[in-house]
């Protein structure tokens, strides 16, 4: 597929956490998760401007769990928080480092931390809410940079991955999820996400070598 000029493309590197990769095993592991710095960085060599995302929860949420029956299943009282979820992305330790190979966060363009209330659990990195009322200010900065199309990669396809595109999709943007820079927890959620992603409009790419830009 064809990009428009580069000032018109965003990337966004979502969640790209080792919290969500091999390297954090007690965290929220995905297989592969830890791979796909370069696919993110070619991703972003096509795009004006570079977006990036990062968890940054307390062990002390009052989502957190060591059931892991309970992992995944919702249960907690309050419009912010939707399931439950092991102790994850905890600033200061390895698991909220992004994956290997990524710039720092200083050198990306905008960059949202999310989650960090308590009681507040986001997956999409356009909201701080659930409810979608209180914006990050992802959607206003794009805008303002009259940007159209949205290169989409990160942890996890199925969870944080799905919820941006969609918020980015519904925005007005067009949201091009490259599948090579992404890596979901189970096969049946991933293949739900995708089914949802594509009847919201958004397109899918195996890698970059399916990207030309024009200019
Ligand atoms: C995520 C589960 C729990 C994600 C975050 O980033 O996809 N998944 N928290």
């Amino acid at each position: 597929m064809r990009l428009p000029e580069r000032d018109r493309v965003a990337s966004f590197d979502v969640d790209a956490q080792r919290t969500f990769t091999p390297i954090c095993p007690d965290e929220l592991p995905v297989a592969e998760g830890d791979t796909i710095g370069p696919e993110l960085n070619r991703q972003a060599a096509l795009a004006g401007y570079r977006l990036g995302s990062k968890d940054s929860h307390s062990p002390q949420a009052v989502w957190v769990t060591e059931n892991a029956e309970k992992v995944g299943q919702p249960g907690v009282e309050g419009d912010n928080v939707e399931e439950h979820w092991p102790v994850h992305a905890v600033p200061g330790t390895e698991g909220f480092e992004l994956v290997p190979g990524l710039p720092r966060p200083s050198d990306y363009d905008f960059f949202v931390w999310k989650g960090v209330e308590l009681d507040m659990h986001p997956y999409g990195a356009c909201y701080h809410d659930i409810a979608e009322n209180m914006s990050t200010g992802v959607i206003e900065w794009l805008r303002a940079r009259d940007v159209s199309h949205v290169l989409v990669g990160g942890l996890a396809t199925d969870f944080c991955v799905w919820a941006t595109a969609r918020q980015l999709k519904e925005a007005g943007f067009e949201v091009i999820l490259n599948r090579a820079a992404s890596r979901g927890i189970a096969d049946e959620s991933i293949a739900e996400a995708l089914d949802a992603m594509e009847r919201a409009g958004v397109v899918f790419i195996d890698s970059c070598d399916e990207l030309e830009q024009s200019a």
